[in-house]
């Protein structure tokens, strides 16, 4: 039984789900992993705290990839929480009054990591804010207690545990954590935009030496926090 659709460019299928990122991040831990708060931020009219207001969105449930720009997909992932664009409308824009001009989207961890994202993009209907996986609520391994899901776009736009969103006119506004030639502006997985001004094929050979190193140093980090703070996941 194999009915899944092939692999994108140059990724290959892991059977494990590692706690993964830029190293600098790998002991940084989210200090609020209960409780969602989401503040708003940027070229807005009020900048706000949303919490309660989620509980007016209609919950939805997902299965996608998840591929990261350093080659490994893991397949069939079972997120529930909300559509981002569903949060944008009925939320966002009527609390926070958002610019007209408004293009991109800007993603903040507890642990310091962002990324950003066209408006476009973040519309898309499988683009999520996620407080669950596998039928359990997102462990601090993958974002506790709300990622990003965008299915679409390699793993480093799809930030773990967002506590501030942004919304901005520009980009030229947004100031990035890692090498340039290492981000692209949209990260689209089928058209293989792993970076920009090489090929995309070209990073495949410049991250996979370094899959295995990272993935233990993110998992030994998360098991002295997780003993430290007394938590089992
Ligand atoms: N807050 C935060 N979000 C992040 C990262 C991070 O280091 N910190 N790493 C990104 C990268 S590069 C990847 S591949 C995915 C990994 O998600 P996972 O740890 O759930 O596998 O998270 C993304 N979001
Ligand atoms: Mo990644």
């Amino acid at each position: 039984m194999n009915d899944q659709p092939p692999l994108p460019p140059g990724q290959r299928e892991t059977e494990s789900f590692p706690r993964f990122g830029l190293t600098p991040f790998a002991r940084r831990f989210p200090t609020e992993t209960g409780r969602i708060a989401i503040q708003i931020v940027g070229d807005v009219r009020q900048p706000i705290t949303i919490e309660t207001e989620l509980d007016r969105i209609p919950r939805v449930e997902q299965t996608s990839d998840f591929h990261c720009v350093t080659t490994w997909t893991h397949r069939a992932l079972r997120w529930s929480g909300l559509r981002f664009s569903d949060f944008y409308s009925q939320i966002l824009v009527p609390l926070a009054e958002p610019h007209p001009e408004v293009k991109f989207v800007v993603l903040y961890g507890q642990d310091g990591y962002r990324s950003i994202l066209p408006l476009e993009d973040m519309l898309a209907p499988d683009v999520l804010l996620a407080d669950r996986l596998d039928d359990r609520p997102l462990p601090i391994a993958h974002g506790a207690p709300l990622r990003l899901v965008a299915p679409a776009h390699y793993g480093y736009k799809s930030v773990k545990h967002v506590h501030r969103i942004g919304v901005l006119r520009s980009a030229a506004d947004f100031r990035q954590i890692r090498l340039r030639f290492l981000v692209h502006p949209r990260a689209r997985v089928a058209q293989e935009e792993r970076g920009r001004w090489f090929p995309g094929w070209i990073l495949r050979y410049l991250y996979r030496p370094l899959i295995r190193s990272t993935a233990s140093l993110f998992e030994r980090a998360l098991r002295s926090h997780l003993t430290s703070i007394g938590l089992e996941e």
